[in-house]
């Protein structure tokens, strides 16, 4: 089994980075560790007064034990980051516990609907450009991608803009970049995939309401389709479908407000997986 390695935040109410991305990654059938950047009693999109205890100061012992049990990784996939230092300190995980040739998938996690999540503010961004700068596959919002590039935001553009904020990112340093939420008519949304071969946009459904934590979602099962072997594009519809799923799901509850009830489509991920990648 492949072992990969994720930082993001443990949010212990809220269905988001952590505890969705353990479900999702062992329901793809990747072995998944976690770097736990911060423990939250719930995420910060909605709930007030949530606690925060930042895990910064643990991440160079941690490293330091892995390194000396010879532990490493094929993968390292990033979320949410409680600060500027953790964004900082990716450059030393990446160096001194991944695999050789082991790829960097790295969501932003800090924006949504054209604005910076609670908490987050210019100089966040400034490094955040830092880090995306050195992802083999990043995996942006459109909000993100603005924030990013500098470019204004607006929701919906066309193909060809979503190209442009992808081959800014990719003038960074960034390999690959999933571009989400890449609508292109009013009924539909879709996924676009940049990499240096070309362009592939899979579009598929749109759900006015979204929910809270659907890049993770997302994030989550791209990563562990791409490590099953899934293609890039085969990794982003498998994705997307999945968490459009999820949201539809979401919807038929109204008192579910906080997250997207992804549980119950875990079989169709697992099916949608095993379709594309051998056992
Ligand atoms: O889903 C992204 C996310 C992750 N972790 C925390 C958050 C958010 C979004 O608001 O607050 C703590």
């Amino acid at each position: 089994m492949t072992r990969i390695l994720t930082m993001q935040d443990l949010s212990c109410v809220g269905q988001c980075s952590l505890t969705v991305a353990l479900p999702i990654l062992s329901a793809c059938g990747v072995e998944a560790s976690v770097l736990p950047s911060a423990v939250l009693s719930t995420h910060t999109g909605g709930f007030t007064g949530f606690t925060f205890r930042d895990l910064t100061e643990d991440i160079p012992g941690i490293l330091d034990h892995w390194v000396s049990e010879s532990l490493d990784f094929a993968a390292l996939y990033t979320g949410y980051l409680g600060s500027q230092r953790q964004i900082e300190l990716v450059g030393e995980v990446q160096q001194r516990v991944l695999q050789e040739g082991a790829p960097s998938f790295i969501d932003p996690a800090m924006a949504d609907n054209g604005q910076l999540y609670v908490g987050f503010d210019e100089d966040y961004v400034e490094a955040m450009k830092g880090l995306i700068a050195k992802a083999d596959v990043a995996l942006p919002n459109i909000t993100e991608a603005c924030f990013l590039t500098g470019e204004s935001y607006h929701e919906q553009g066309d193909l060809e803009w979503y190209e442009f904020l992808c081959h800014q990112l990719m003038a960074s340093g960034t390999k690959c970049v999933v571009l989400t939420g890449a609508a292109i008519d009013d009924e539909t949304t879709g996924v676009l995939v940049v990499t240096q071969e070309g362009a592939e946009h899979y579009r598929h459904r749109r759900i006015e309401k979204g929910a809270h934590g659907t890049g993770d979602i997302f994030a989550s099962a791209f990563v562990g389709s791409v490590m099953r072997g899934a293609s890039l594009i085969q990794a982003a519809q498998i994705a997307a479908d999945f968490t459009v799923d999820a949201i539809e799901l979401t919807n038929q509850d109204p008192s579910h407000w906080y997250g997207a009830r992804f549980e119950p489509c875990l079989g169709g991920l697992i099916d949608r997986v095993e379709a594309v990648c051998n056992l």
